[in-house]
């Protein structure tokens, strides 16, 4: 009901004023970045991607003002252990929701330091040649599983 409303408004806005406004976009839900442990090297970070936009849209990267360098990753399974492995890309179809979480798809963070140990948030960008860039301010929280 809420989705084929969004469409419609958004398809009425998108022919009055033929550009994207903020309304019907990508958000990000429920985002925490895990502490940064003392001599680790990198983190994880979990959230919701809800695509409210009218089109499926392709997320090709993601960065994080404490990383030098961000990757999309998930959990397999090879032989019995559990590893992790780098996304290229993600598909968020119309309408959808993608879940990052703990021991299922993530964000890995490959942090900077002493930075990332220090500061209690961080921005997060997600990058869609579709549906542009989608980016909030998330906190850093310990005590998480
Ligand atoms: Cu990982």
């Amino acid at each position: 009901m809420f989705k084929n409303l969004c469409s419609v408004l958004c398809g009425l806005i998108f022919t009055a004023l033929g550009s994207e406004l903020a309304l019907c976009q990508v958000t990000i839900e429920g985002a925490y970045i895990r502490q940064v442990i003392p001599g680790q090297k990198a983190t994880a970070a979990y959230l919701r991607l809800r695509n409210q936009n009218l089109v499926a849209c392709r997320f090709v990267s993601v960065e994080a003002d404490i990383a030098e360098r961000t990757e999309f990753h998930s959990h397999v399974h090879v032989n019995g252990m559990m590893k992790m492995r780098q996304v290229k890309e993600l598909v968020v179809p119309q309408g959808e929701v993608l879940e990052f979480r703990p021991g299922s798809l993530h964000l890995m963070l490959f942090i900077k330091e002493p930075v990332a140990i220090e500061k209690s948030s961080s921005t997060i960008t997600f990058r869609s040649p579709d549906c542009g860039d989608v980016t909030q301010l998330v906190s850093i929280r310990n005590n998480i599983g």
